[in-house]
């Protein structure tokens, strides 16, 4: 027989695998107190933290034990959590001893999807919290408590009341198609739902962005003051800067918070033609990679000298004038920077973080984030924008309603267990 999800008790250790304060021993499901009970000194009352002994085959701990009934619990399931010291062998052995009292180590993400399919929360929800697990920047921390809060799930669930009215309307006339006198599609409705999805695509651009960063490429002759420029710019002395050309061989990179956006500099050998070493080549070689990667390519030019090197221009650029304390005079076509007295630097950060970014979550904008939810959207969106107004009935029916699906797979109302399993396999144990 299948075990549903809730009739195992689970144990996991929630903390991260390192050396810390405090680690947490999570147990969830039915037999969580009993076991708890088994291996803590002491009798737990629900939602008291009570401070006992927690003891198992060669080790004794000092520990702080909550025990939070059903269905009040993070999981819905009764939950009992030993906080104990944060050693990684240590809490192994209490998750080893909960097992040999009757456990089952957690899959990944199994407490999380307890809670889901107790309807704690939402799959968005869900699905944001390794959003919010994994936010390295305001940005990401403010997008992901917004999903937290359900702003997602709230919409998308409209969109799919939406569909379902629609469909309703159309099942109407199929059914009894004598009690109406001309069949009517609604429109405008399906409209509404077309343009909602799409405004919510629209964000996965800037999502992509606040997850993973804006590439900034630094590109330019040798001694142009490429390292110079990233050093000043990451505000660490990364890079050896010296005035022999070639003295970037490798790509370098170290990734910098701007107004809440990450940008992930990349310094790159300077390109120049000749007889080069292999050394040398092979830096070439890697910094044409990273400019091929690249969102956005700072083309560094020596103000003194002015030579502009070869690069391909329909990426997005921007050309800076390096050295402008030496020749403060430069071109029109570029901006004027001094990695020496940092003239223009912000300037710079400035034109980078509007080059690169469409509508910022700092404007309001919930932005998508989890590629498998733009995914399924993506693909509502095609089904929904190829339906025509003065098409048969039964096919824009169809349409609606396999459209709905794929909305269903993000809410959650559509998924089966192999989608389930996939979405918390990412997960990390023990959450
Ligand atoms: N005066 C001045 N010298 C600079 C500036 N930026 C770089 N340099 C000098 O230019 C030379 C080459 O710099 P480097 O950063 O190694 O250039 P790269 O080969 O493009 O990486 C070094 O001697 C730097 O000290 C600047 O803004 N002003
Ligand atoms: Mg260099």
């Amino acid at each position: 027989m299948m075990t549903q999800p809730n009739e195992k008790t689970i144990v996991g250790i929630a903390t991260p695998m390192g050396f810390g304060g405090v680690g947490i021993v999570r147990l969830s499901g039915k037999q969580a107190l009993i076991i708890a009970q088994r291996m803590f000194s002491r009798p737990l009352k629900p939602r008291h933290a009570t401070l006992g002994q927690v003891t198992g085959d060669h080790f004794t701990d000092t520990a702080l034990a909550i025990y939070f009934p059903a269905p009040h619990s993070f999981t819905g399931d009764d939950v009992v959590e030993i906080q104990a010291h944060g050693g990684w062998h240590l809490l192994n052995r209490i998750m080893q001893t909960a097992v040999k009292h009757g456990a089952i180590p957690a899959e990944p993400g199994e407490f999380t999807r307890n809670a889901v399919l107790n309807g704690k929360m939402t799959l968005t929800q869900a699905e944001s919290t390794i959003d919010l697990i994994n936010a390295e920047s305001d940005l990401e921390l403010q997008n992901a408590s917004r999903l937290q809060a359900g702003e997602l799930q709230t919409i998308l669930t409209q969109i799919e009341n939406d569909l379902v009215s629609a469909r309703a309307e159309i099942d109407a006339y199929l059914d009894y198609p004598e009690d109406l006198d001309s069949p009517t599609v609604p429109w405008a409705k399906i409209q509404q739902v077309q343009s909602t999805i799409k405004q919510l695509l629209v964000t996965t651009h800037d999502g992509q962005i606040m997850t993973n960063g804006v590439n900034v490429c630094l590109v330019g002759c040798p001694n142009a003051g490429k390292s110079s420029l990233f050093n000043a710019l990451v505000q660490n002395n990364r890079s050896i800067v010296t005035d022999i050309a070639g003295t970037t061989t490798d790509t370098i990179s170290q990734t910098i918070t701007y107004h809440g956006i990450k940008i992930n500099f990349i310094d790159t050998a300077g390109l120049r033609d000749g007889d080069l070493s292999p050394i040398e080549r092979q830096g070439i070689a890697r910094a044409q990679a990273a400019i091929k990667h690249a969102d956005l390519l700072v083309i560094v030019v020596d103000a003194t000298t002015r030579v502009l090197v070869d690069f391909p221009r329909t990426k997005k650029h921007i050309i800076v004038y390096n050295k402008c304390d030496l020749c403060p005079n430069v071109p029109s076509d570029g901006l004027a920077v001094s990695a020496k007295t940092g003239h223009n630097l912000t300037r710079l950060l400035h034109t980078i973080v509007q080059m690169t970014t469409q509508n910022p979550a700092a404007n309001g904008v919930l932005n998508l984030t989890n590629a498998r939810q733009i995914n399924e959207l993506r693909t509502a969106d095609q089904i929904l924008t190829a339906i025509k107004p003065d098409e048969a009935l039964d096919k824009i029916a169809a349409n609606l309603t396999l459209a709905l699906a794929h909305v269903g797979k993000v809410t959650g109302s559509n998924v089966d267990e192999k989608t389930l399993d996939e979405i918390f396999s990412k997960f990390c144990l023990g959450k």
